[in-house]
């Protein structure tokens, strides 16, 4: 059988259940995906020599991490040719590319520190995702940015927060994209805290007062992102699940961000998207595989990936999740780390509109629970991989694995000549 004829027998089951294959790939190609640049360079950035802070960190030491701007740009690029699907970019402010010789920090960082980078995702006919970076800098005081008692310390990174407002709305403005920028610290305490409020009270106000600097809500997308804990700050996090939740609920125009890898372990993301879509128009997501903890592993094609695609797309929420990637794995080839993360969450979603979400609806609104396990049990075998590879036809990319032989050319030629 070619190629076109298993996909038409894939299409003709899919049609016997009510599922129109050719709508769902047209419909995936128009869906965004925020494709995260740190995993290039295992969070390293360009404007700072010291190590990576904030309780984050990455394992391992896959040789030919990128090194420059232009390094990371070009591994970049190489990703994104294996990938189907409509990209956006998605940057920190640690990725300020100055001219030789210059150097502004963080409260001084204007638009033209990532001018390239705009160049680089309009090539690409991408918009731009932003994330202010309140880790791996020398003005974090114990442990602390936003919610720091010290006044000094604040205001610092207050202004890093506007400086990045100014920078997202440009993004949105250059791209003709909306700029969804997110503010997540690592603020916490390693042990037990002797007062958890009084960090939350000057975070809250932190942010109100970046919110404060002017812009247009159509094209900057503030959200504010929770964890549980992080290394070296197990003990208390300033920016908990309840802090998050409540600040986007009570300041109109932000936006709660979910990380999968934030929460208690059997805590499930998929069951929070429909939650907090009964109450805010808009919400964003960082899509990670937290293995045992917030490990970031690269992104799989697994059980609560599909789940929380299913979610998304029954709800017919597509217009109203913003989506973005969010792990480093230094440990394997990172242009592949990219490529495989990205394209399994274009299978999730594939995956999810090849479902036949207003039958089973109906099932469990006429509790026929019995029907309806018998039918997501057969769902699973149907004859998915046949549309996922027309999607990939129509894409212009390889369905199979073997677009990795082009990452092992790549390693052959560039990466391990670094
Ligand atoms: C950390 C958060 C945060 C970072 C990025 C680099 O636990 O998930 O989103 O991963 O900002
Ligand atoms: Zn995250």
């Amino acid at each position: 059988m070619t190629q076109k004829e298993r996909y038409e027998a894939a299409k003709e089951m899919y049609a016997a259940i009510g599922v129109d294959t050719d709508a769902a790939i047209a419909a995936l190609k128009e869906i965004p995906v925020s494709l995260h640049c740190w995993q290039g360079d295992d969070v390293t950035g360009f404007d700072h020599d010291g190590p990576l802070t904030g309780g984050i960190q990455t394992t391992g030491d896959y040789p030919g991490k990128a090194r420059t701007p232009e390094e990371l740009m070009q591994d970049m690029a190489k990703a994104l040719e294996l990938m189907p699907g409509k990209k956006k970019l998605n940057l920190h402010a640690s990725y300020a590319i100055f001219e030789e010789g210059e150097y502004v920090d963080r409260d001084k960082i204007e638009p033209k520190h990532f001018a390239k980078w705009v160049e680089f995702a309009k090539e690409r006919n991408m918009g731009i995702d932003f994330n202010p970076t309140f880790f791996s800098h020398d003005k974090i005081k114990d442990g602390l940015t936003l919610s720091s008692p010290d006044e000094e310390t604040r205001k610092f990174w207050i202004e890093h927060g506007k400086a990045c407002i100014r920078i997202s709305e440009y993004f949105a403005k250059e791209t003709g994209m909306p700029c969804v920028m997110n503010i997540w610290t690592g603020d916490g305490y390693k042990d037990i805290p002797a007062d958890r409020m009084g960090p939350r009270m000057r975070y809250k106000e932190s942010i109100e007062e970046i919110l404060s600097e002017p812009f247009d809500k159509n094209l900057v997308k503030p959200c504010v992102e929770s964890k549980v804990f992080g290394i070296g700050v197990e003990s208390y996090t300033a920016g908990s699940a309840e802090f998050t939740l409540s600040f986007a609920a009570t300041h109109e125009g932000c936006l709660p961000l979910m990380d999968n890898g934030h929460y208690h372990p059997t805590e499930v993301v998929s069951d929070k998207i429909p939650a907090l879509l009964c109450f805010f128009p808009e919400i964003a997501l960082h899509i990670t595989r937290p293995v045992r903890w917030d490990s970031d592993h690269v992104v799989l094609f697994d059980d609560e990936t599909k789940e929380i695609a299913k979610e998304i797309v029954r709800n017919d929420a597509l217009g109203r999740v913003y989506m973005a990637l969010d792990y480093f794995d230094a440990g394997i080839n990172r242009i592949s780390a990219w490529t495989v993360g990205f394209r399994s969450w274009q299978k999730a979603l594939l995956s999810a509109l090849c479902t036949p979400n207003q039958e089973l609806k109906k099932m469990q609104e006429e509790n026929r629970m019995t029907e309806l396990m018998v039918w997501q049990e057969d769902i699973k075998t149907y004859p998915f991989g046949d549309v996922w590879e027309e999607y990939c036809r129509q894409c212009g990319v390889i369905a199979d694995k073997s677009w990795f032989e082009a990452v092992r050319q790549y390693e052959e030629e560039v990466l391990l000549k670094r």
